[in-house]
């Protein structure tokens, strides 16, 4: 039998699951309940992620399970929804007990902003979805494809024009929501409404998005949140010192396969200006774009960046425009100059204070001589501001009055924390993903290679550079969950042991960066990057980044990269 090439593609998988969950809610609720297993079914797994749940195991336990002749260690993570970071020390207290109660007992902060919590068991589940929902939290949406977390900036205290920005990160997250009530009915025993109104996802549509969707607002110089990196983005064009509107960007990503040439990271696209109030009449249009024209057949190409690359930046603008009612005005300049965090204490136009602290991997956990989620716990029980995760795992403790200034500093003082944002840029600036033990895609080591990895490359920085903001990142596989393709050093996971070594990003996020080796270890990169490290610092121009300089010198054009840079508009 012949295949037609013209015949239509068959849907993913993905697609008829959702199609036949009715809004999110397939079988789930007796699964959760069933206690003689301690997993969901292959179909559930998919439709717990819209919940922001992952079903997961112990990779460290696999071997041994399995000679034993046991199963495997299972459990879930659950990802908690926080618009631009923002948590409520009542907020911390209660997750910093449910993390005790009924997880792993850790925190996790991650690169969008919000919590994970690993090692939950199903039969744990409610108990932890119903605890977050008491401090009026939840965990809808953050995974699954519809708009995930949105990301905002952190320190909104800092001038009224930040507090407008972050209200339309919030207000564009609260819009996005799917409006089922599926969450509700399974996680918090809500009852089903017979006779009610019939649902209706308005934006979404039955079957959601044909993929993850990411949306971030940045404020220059700042660009925190790697906003090139992000399906939607919004650049705050700050004129006479008040909020003019954004410029939109669409398209960017980072996941890639390896071997999958038809995979790679692409910087986002600028499309043009718009003004506040058309925030989320342009977002909807974008969103909706994707959802009718995204590949629903192939999950590895169905991301918007490729819906984009596909059918041209030109035709996109359009079909925004047209969906919208909104005609884009020309891009305003713009100019980012970091991604670098502010740590320590920084005083905000309203005369209070907020301090950023540094969180290696966004970890928080005690362990001896690093009492990290026994000081934040203390500091949540009389802060009475609120506490900002950022873009790059650390936390800003922020809104912080005069009098509880010094009390912070003593809590900090007492459990040896006052050290910690005194270590090197290297360190400060380093992201790792999870990784192993409990993604079931790793590769490799991640968060728990990135002490030893960093430590080594510190030494390579005493001769001279250790005060220099490079950035380091490092990824267990080449998914790009720490957006190491944004580094000026990117390691990604190819093997144990084995990772792709990239160089040459821009420091600001605004050029990707290039492989360097396709497969090395650890120490190899460190004795070929010694010297190249050394002479960077004996020949760089003024001012100039270790990225830009390895992308002037170092490394080869390579012309068919897909448009890794550098995106500005000015
Ligand atoms: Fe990610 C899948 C962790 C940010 C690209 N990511 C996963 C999963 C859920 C693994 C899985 O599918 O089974 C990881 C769970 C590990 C664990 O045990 O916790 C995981 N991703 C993370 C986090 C926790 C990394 C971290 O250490 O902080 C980040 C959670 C963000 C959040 O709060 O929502 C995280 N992931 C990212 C980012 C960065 C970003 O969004 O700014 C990216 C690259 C940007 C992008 O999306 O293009 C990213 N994650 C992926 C991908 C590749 C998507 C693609 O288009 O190819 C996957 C795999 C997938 O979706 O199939 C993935
Ligand atoms: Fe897992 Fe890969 Fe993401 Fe790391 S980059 S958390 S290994 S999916």
């Amino acid at each position: 039998m012949s295949i037609d090439p013209a015949a239509p593609k068959p849907l993913a998988a993905n697609e008829g699951i959702k199609t036949a969950s009715n809004l999110l809610r397939g079988n789930l609720k007796a699964e959760i309940a069933d206690a003689t297993t301690a997993t969901v079914s292959a179909d559930s797994e998919q439709l717990t992620k819209f919940h922001g749940l992952y079903q997961q195991d112990d990779r460290d336990q696999r071997i041994a399970l399995k000679r034993a002749g046991k199963d495997k260690a299972y459990s879930f993570m659950l990802r908690v929804r926080l618009p631009g970071g923002k948590a409520t020390p009542r907020q911390w207290i209660v997750l910093d007990d449910l993390a005790d109660k009924v997880a792993s007992p850790s925190l996790r902060i991650t690169t969008r902003q919000t919590f994970q919590f690993h090692g939950v068991l199903k039969g744990n589940l409610k108990t932890l979805i119903k605890g977050m929902h008491t401090v009026l939290l939840d965990s809808i949406a953050a995974c699954g494809d519809v708009n995930r977390n949105v990301m905002g900036p952190v320190n909104p205290e800092q001038s009224p024009v930040i507090e407008q920005v972050y209200q339309d990160s919030k207000n564009w997250s609260d819009y996005s929501l799917p409006k089922t009530r599926a969450y509700h009915e399974i996680w918090l025993d809500e009852e089903l409404v017979a006779g009610g109104e019939p649902e209706v996802e308005t934006m979404y549509g039955a079957t959601y998005l044909p993929r993850k969707f990411k949306t971030a607002f940045a404020v220059p110089p700042s660009n925190d949140v790697d906003i090139f990196s992000q399906d939607l983005g919004f650049i705050a064009i700050i004129e006479n010192g008040a909020l003019a509107g954004y410029n939109v960007t669409v398209g960017g990503g980072l996941g890639t396969s390896h071997g999958n040439a038809e995979t790679f990271p692409r910087l986002a696209d600028v499309l043009g200006f718009i003004t506040r109030d058309q925030v989320n009449r342009v977002a909807e249009a974008v969103l909706t774009t994707q959802r009718d024209h995204g590949d629903r057949t192939n999950r590895k190409h169905a991301r918007l960046k490729y819906t984009i690359q596909d059918k041209g930046v030109a035709w996109f603008k359009a079909e925004v425009e047209s969906r919208s009612g909104v005609r884009f005005g020309e891009a305003r300049a713009f100019q980012f100059t970091t991604i670098e965090d502010k740590h320590g204490w920084h005083k905000n136009a309203d005369g209070t204070w907020f301090y950023g602290l540094h969180i290696l991997s966004g970890r928080i956990k005690d362990i001896p001589g690093w009492p990290m989620k026994t000081a934040l716990r203390e500091i949540a029980a009389i802060h009475t501001g609120d506490f900002r995760l950022t873009p790059s795992q650390n936390v800003t403790i922020s809104g912080v009055t005069e009098a509880q200034k010094p009390v912070i500093d003593a809590i900090l003082a007492r459990h040896g924390l006052d050290k910690e944002n005194n270590r090197s840029r290297l360190r400060l600036n380093a992201l790792s993903c999870v990784a192993l033990p409990t993604c079931g895609l790793a590769l490799a080591e991640s968060e728990r290679a990135l002490p030893d990895i960093i430590s080594k490359f510190e030494t390579v920085l005493e001769a001279g550079l250790k005060d220099d903001a490079i950035s380091l990142r490092v990824t267990g596989c080449p998914n790009g969950c720490a957006r190491p393709y944004l580094a000026e050093i990117g390691f990604v996971g190819k093997a144990p042991g084995k990772y792709a070594l990239y160089l040459g990003a821009s420091y600001n996020g605004t050029r990707l960066n290039r492989l360097f080796s396709p497969s090395i270890t650890i120490d190899d990169a460190v004795t070929k990057l010694a010297p190249i490290i050394k002479r960077y610092a004996l020949e760089r121009s003024a001012g100039e980044g270790f990225g830009d300089w390895c992308d002037r010198v170092i490394l080869p054009r390579d012309a068919t990269a897909h448009n890794i840079g550098t995106q500005t508009a000015a």
